[in-house]
């Protein structure tokens, strides 16, 4: 046989064995959420029309013309009984793009629709776009809020790293068309992890926000912001507070940022977060929970100690490292939570649980003591009460 028809056909044949792997829950986890065992996503998951030209006239060695990187951080959703996932799909050019993989059942089966996202660009184009938070929201559209990155007009000459990230805005009714808005102009320079929260408040939308002195550093301020617009069109947050700040010594000392848009529950909204700590190694980046007042979601009402998720095993290694990161949950109407988790900006992972079982884990489970005697305490009083239980 040819060689393009024998790597074409094997190429194939790898791809439908990929796709067609049943995955399965990780026994015995921690009784929060059950990990999966296979990730969901990952570069090898992209179709082999993205990649390779299927013409052996202009491609005889059936090579891949343009290669895929790593598939990430995406926003996730829940329509007509099919589970969506709006990945970051990274090219080997390293601009990121999104485009839709559905499932049937949220763990398995993934399956990339033929074409990516087409997203409208604004007046100023965007260089790079990434991180979807899919919200469902109370006015009727499905919006898409991400990072939209351009380099810093401002950069000195021959400075070719620095850049403004803002939130970019779209909104669609099937995933398909999109409607690309103005971008969410805030009172701080930069944005990153910006979300919009599913229902009015006051009457207007509401955004949770990442403010940040520069592109990477969030500078004096940071923290999980919140403000309302009036708009959404021409979306401006004129006051932004800070309802989720930094800590010393905790997981979140470096920074931190609001995951997917929270889950609405009986007992409040809730919420799962990343934060980000510095090591010897670089930068750490785990998963909390919290939960928020329905009335005020900007009110925290429970914050549990420490993280929900954190990197484990092929988990923490990748393009960056020691990082997991959550853009994208599904809490289907029986109840059941599927939380997709990027690892190490490289491939994307699911944890299963329920809103019951996370509502159990930030109920119950104790705050940050934020030193080392209280947290001894804390445990002492655990292995206490057990003690007369055993
Ligand atoms: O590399 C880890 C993450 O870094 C950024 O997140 P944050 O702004 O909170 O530091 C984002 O670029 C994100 O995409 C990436 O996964």
């Amino acid at each position: 046989m040819h060689l393009f028809e024998e790597r074409k056909n094997q190429l194939t044949e790898r791809y439908e064995t990929l796709l067609n792997r049943r995955n399965e829950a990780v026994p015995l986890g921690n009784g929060v959420y059950d990990r999966y065992k296979y990730p969901v996503l990952t570069a090898q998951h992209a179709p082999l029309i993205w990649k390779y030209d299927y013409n052996p006239e202009t491609n005889p060695y059936f090579s891949e013309r343009l290669g895929i990187n790593a598939i990430l951080n995406p926003g996730a959703i829940y329509l007509n009984g099919k589970y969506y996932l709006v990945a970051r799909v990274e090219g080997v050019d390293r601009k990121s793009f999104f485009a839709i993989a559905e499932s049937d059942n949220g763990v398995d089966g993934f399956r990339f629709w033929d074409h990516p996202v087409v997203m409208p660009e604004t007046d100023v184009p965007d260089t790079n776009v990434y991180d979807m938070r899919l919200v469902q929201h109370e006015d009727g559209w499905i919006y898409g809020l991400f990072c939209t990155e351009r380099k810093d007009p401002d950069a000195p000459r021959g400075d070719l790293s620095s850049a403004v990230a803002l939130c970019g805005i779209a909104r669609t009714k099937d995933l398909v068309t999109w409607e690309r808005l103005a971008d969410l102009k805030t009172p701080s320079a930069q944005q990153r992890n910006v979300v919009l929260h599913p229902e009015f408040v006051d009457g207007k939308y509401a955004f949770y926000t990442r403010p940040q002195d520069g592109f990477i550093d969030t500078g004096s301020g940071g923290g999980i912001g919140w403000g309302l617009s009036a708009s959404i069109e021409n979306a401006v947050i004129d006051n932004e507070i800070i309802i989720d700040e930094r800590h010393y010594h905790t997981i979140k000392e470096v920074k931190n940022g609001q995951g997917p848009a929270p889950i609405k529950t009986k007992h409040g909204w809730l919420h799962i977060a990343h934060g980000v700590r510095n090591t010897a190694a670089g930068l750490r980046y785990v998963l909390y929970a919290f939960l928020t007042d329905l009335d005020k979601p900007y009110e925290a009402t429970y914050r549990p100690g420490g993280h929900l998720i954190a990197p484990e095993g092929e988990e923490r290694v990748g393009d960056v490292s020691n990082v997991v990161f959550c853009n994208g949950v599904i809490a289907t109407e029986n109840g059941d939570v599927y939380i997709y988790y990027a690892s190490s900006d490289t491939r994307i992972h699911v944890a299963a649980t329920t809103v019951d079982r996370l509502l159990d884990y930030v109920l119950n489970t104790p705050e940050d003591a934020f030193r080392s005697y209280a947290c001894v305490a804390q445990r002492i009083e655990l292995i206490n009460r057990n003690l007369s239980l055993r």
